[in-house]
């Protein structure tokens, strides 16, 4: 790592930017009826998710005030910005594709203006935004027919915004829903079934095969646009190097992470896990032809979301054999003693899995071009940290972060070949799970008081990250 003083240089190409998602922002200003997404049900239906009353009805209401957002973008220096496109708001016939023009002009001016302010766009196709009629009619991603009609969406944005977009990604976390669906059983339709899960899995590791498919017949892989997706891989630790640990971290990892990493940038799922789901009476439907359309159609690229450790041990109970099988069959986790918590999350705080995973892209997957879409320190009632001039002083964020980038640029300094480090979040915002409990931003939004926003002490030492390239150790 090249040091000058007590500082590490970040290459002039290392992308720093931040991150937030359509749904997490936009509110329902504007919405029509019979456009609710998947997310606007499971609010619907469960108000103790909203914190005060506050959750994604009005959201930061970046809708309407993106323009004032992109001028803080710019103050802060950010380089690039990722959102979504919410799918359910984009389109008013999700099986016609008929574009809702009032959400498509909205979506052109916040291109424009991005562009025009010196900030790239990164655009997500599906933070979580499946239109929920999609999932009441056909059990959303479990149908190939709603992959169908996912392209016909896809098709309809890269029209309209090809010209201008250079970076693409086809999902966010794509194994979150599901696993919070059919292995958690937390979300609608509350039901433990790991076939499902496996489904939902394999159709959208085939739909960002096709969507990959059709960027290229499209011809924007022409034009210096990238497409990718985002995931999140579980960065994985065994609770010791005793053979049953490890191999309950080795089946971890196929299950959570190597499920999407290895089709989508290898083009072919591991030889164990079809054991694994052949074992257990698992596998997904599938033609060969797919698995060759997967084959032929990996990313250029990928967004990593690394937030916190996962720690594994062999399961210690007895499995009930009545039970449907679940991939806990072979772990359980366990809390390190003495670990390093954030609080207010339950996450662990461990800056490693930076370097770990990074050394793993580059040992395992053919050092393919990624970057960091999402790291960050979510915190309560953050407003009691607030100083004489109103300003929310976040030293823990301020170090989360340099921590966290430290990492990564000693393993871009190791050969690693990650391009950039995106935050989470550039503001705050609507979280699936607790609604504003934990505030992620560097800019405030302070519901109070008419979402007014604000920079955070984190948000002036970003800029000046940003500007001198230079980072304190
Ligand atoms: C990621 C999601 C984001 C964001 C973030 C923070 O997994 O991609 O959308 O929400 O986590 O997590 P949370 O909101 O659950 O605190």
């Amino acid at each position: 790592m090249k040091k000058i003083m007590d500082k590490i240089k970040i290459p002039e190409d290392f992308i720093l930017g931040a991150a937030v998602s359509a749904w997490q922002t936009e509110g329902w200003s504007g919405k029509k009826e019979g456009q609710d997404s998947f997310l606007d049900l499971w609010y619907k239906n469960a108000q103790h998710v909203w914190h005060n009353g506050y959750g994604p009805a009005g959201a930061t209401d970046f809708y309407n005030r993106y323009q004032e957002d992109v001028a803080l973008m710019k103050e802060i220096g950010l380089t690039h910005f990722r959102t979504s496109i919410n799918w359910s708001r984009f389109l008013t016939d999700y099986e016609n594709a008929e574009v809702d023009e009032d959400y498509a002009n909205y979506i052109d001016n916040l291109i424009n203006v991005l562009l025009e302010n010196g900030v790239e766009p990164m655009i997500c196709l599906e933070h979580y935004e499946v239109p929920a009629v999609l999932f009441e009619q056909y059990g959303g991603w479990g149908s190939k027919h709603v992959l169908e009609l996912f392209l016909k969406y896809t098709e309809k944005v890269f029209e309209r915004y090809g010209d201008r977009v250079k970076h693409w990604f086809t999902f966010n976390e794509p194994i979150v829903i599901q696993t919070r669906v059919y292995l958690d059983a937390i979300r609608y339709p509350y039901e433990q079934n790991t076939s499902k899960w496996m489904q939902w899995n394999y159709n959208k590791a085939l739909a960002t095969a096709r969507v990959v498919k059709l960027f290229k017949e499209k011809k924007l892989d022409q034009t210096g646009a990238k497409i990718g997706v985002i995931l999140n891989p579980e960065v994985t630790y065994a609770r010791s190097s005793a053979p049953h640990d490890q191999e309950a971290a080795r089946i971890y990892d196929l299950f959570f992470n190597r499920v999407f990493l290895d089709p989508s940038i290898k083009g072919e799922y591991p030889q164990e896990l079809w054991q694994l789901m052949d074992k257990h009476n698992i596998t997904f439907d599938y033609t060969d032809a797919e698995l060759e359309i997967i084959k032929a159609n990996t990313v250029d690229y990928v967004g990593l979301n690394l937030y916190f450790p996962h720690r594994v041990q062999a399961q210690t109970a007895t499995w009930n054999d009545e039970v449907p099988f679940h991939p806990s069959y072979y772990y359980e986790k366990f809390e390190l003693p003495g670990r390093n918590m954030n609080p207010h999350r339950g996450w662990e705080i461990y800056p490693e899995i930076m370097y770990d995973m990074a050394m793993r892209m580059k040992n395992e997957y053919g050092n393919i071009e990624w970057f960091i879409a999402e790291n960050g320190m979510g915190v309560e009632n953050e407003h009691r940290f607030k100083d004489e001039t109103n300003i929310i002083q976040d030293d823990y964020r301020i170090t989360f972060i340099r921590d966290h980038i430290y990492q990564l640029l000693r393993a871009v300094a190791d050969g690693a070949n990650c391009r950039g480090y995106m935050l989470w979040a550039y503001s705050d915002n609507v979280s699936p799970m607790n609604a504003f409990k934990n505030r992620y931003g560097l800019v405030e939004i302070n519901l109070a008081d008419n979402r007014n926003r604000k920079l955070k002490k984190s948000a002036y030492w970003y800029r000046d990250l940003i500007h001198s390239r230079l980072l304190d150790i």
